[in-house]
């Protein structure tokens, strides 16, 4: 049976793109109704991902629903839910991430590879996100958040802190082993910089000025290199990782092309470049004689699970300013929006 919280309103605040390019709009909008596996969640707080960013701008090759409501790193609770949707109950808290929904059923889904499912919905990308104060997902991909995690912290975990995570086991680094973070400074870089120390992993991270630096060394880069300052970046990337041979491990996380064109000749021999960034029209490329001969290997990593982050919060409406620093690419860290409700 379908149940909702006794007092839903009937309009929401929302920041609404209304077309491909914006501007943002912030303005009233209805409260969407649950679909029989869905629930409806009141978002406490939402991150904001350089993949709102590029979903506004129709940076990518894939159809962006317009008008849109954007956002994906959503933490809240349960307000209603249709009359299939088990495994939660009204008020349990909750995580809305890209991922919004899949068929289930697929070779993908069975395998635990939802992202990759052909039906996959996203969130504020194919259907509405976390910038407003309802959002709808299935509940087979809500994450339930324990009592102890506070919303706003977690928020950022829904998408940057379960990517880097997953491209961090995807780059099969051990123990002991180095990688560099190239976007170290930014939303997915500043998190993977704290789960790799976590992993038991060396971090040298690349990104640009000075603030940026502060950030990395602060959470945990036993080196940083500037891309802005250096004049041999392949050369410098080497001469960072204790024994000059160059990185494990290597994590893309800018949203430049040069980088993607670049790793593989500082990455080690028999390491791995993980491709995470998005950068628009973007090609990745590298050398066959380098990749085959030092058995150099080259992949990509999408979304995928997991934990913490230190953040500043702001509220819904100063949206479109931190969209505006991100372009300038002057975000350190993680901006996470919060509700004009929310506690
Ligand atoms: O599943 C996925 N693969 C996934 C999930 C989530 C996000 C992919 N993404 C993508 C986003 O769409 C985006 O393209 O990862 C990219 C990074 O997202 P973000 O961390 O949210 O972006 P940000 O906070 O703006 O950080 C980007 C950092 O890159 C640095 C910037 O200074 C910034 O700190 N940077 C740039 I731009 N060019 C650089 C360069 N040449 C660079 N750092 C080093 N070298
Ligand atoms: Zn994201």
């Amino acid at each position: 049976m379908a149940t909702s919280a006794p007092s839903l309103p009937k309009e929401q605040w929302a920041q609404v793109c209304p077309k491909v390019g914006g501007p943002l709009e912030y303005k009233k909008i209805p409260v969407p109704k649950p679909g029989p596996d869905q629930a409806l969640v009141k978002i406490q707080y939402s991150g904001v991902c350089h993949t709102d960013l590029h979903a506004m701008n129709g940076d990518w090759p894939i159809d962006v629903k317009m008008p849109l409501v954007g956002g994906h790193e959503g933490a809240g609770t349960i307000v209603a839910k249709g009359e299939l949707a088990t495994g939660f109950e009204l008020g349990d808290r909750v995580g809305v991430k890209w991922i919004n929904g899949t068929c289930l059923n697929c070779d993908f889904c069975e395998n635990s590879d939802e992202p990759l499912c052909a039906d996959a919905q996203l969130s504020g990308y194919t259907v509405d996100g976390t910038f407003q104060q309802y959002c709808l997902a299935q509940t087979a991909h809500l994450t339930p958040l324990p009592k102890t995690v506070k919303m706003d912290k977690v928020a950022p975990i829904l998408c940057a802190g379960i990517t880097v995570y997953k491209g961090l086991k995807e780059s099969h680094a051990r123990p002991g082993q180095v990688v560099a973070i190239v976007g170290a400074g930014g939303g997915l870089g500043t998190l993977a910089i704290q789960y790799a120390n976590a992993m038991g992993l060396r971090v040298i991270g690349i990104d640009g000025g000075d603030e940026k630096k502060a950030a990395c060394q602060q959470l945990g880069c036993e080196a940083f290199i500037d891309y802005t300052k250096t004049k041999d970046l392949v050369a410098d990337v080497r001469a960072a990782s204790p024994d000059g041979l160059g990185p494990h491990a290597v994590l893309l996380v800018a949203v430049s092309e040069g980088p993607f064109q670049q790793a593989a000749s500082y990455v080690r021999s028999r390491g791995s470049v993980v491709a995470i960034g998005l950068p628009a029209h973007a090609f990745l490329k590298a050398p066959v004689f380098d990749t085959v001969a030092r058995m150099i290997n080259i992949k990509g990593s999408y979304v995928g699970n997991r934990r913490d982050a230190k953040e500043a919060v702001v509220p819904l409406e100063e949206l479109p300013k931190v969209f505006e620093l991100m372009r300038q690419g002057k975000i350190t860290g993680r901006y996470v929006l919060k509700m004009p409700d929310a506690e």
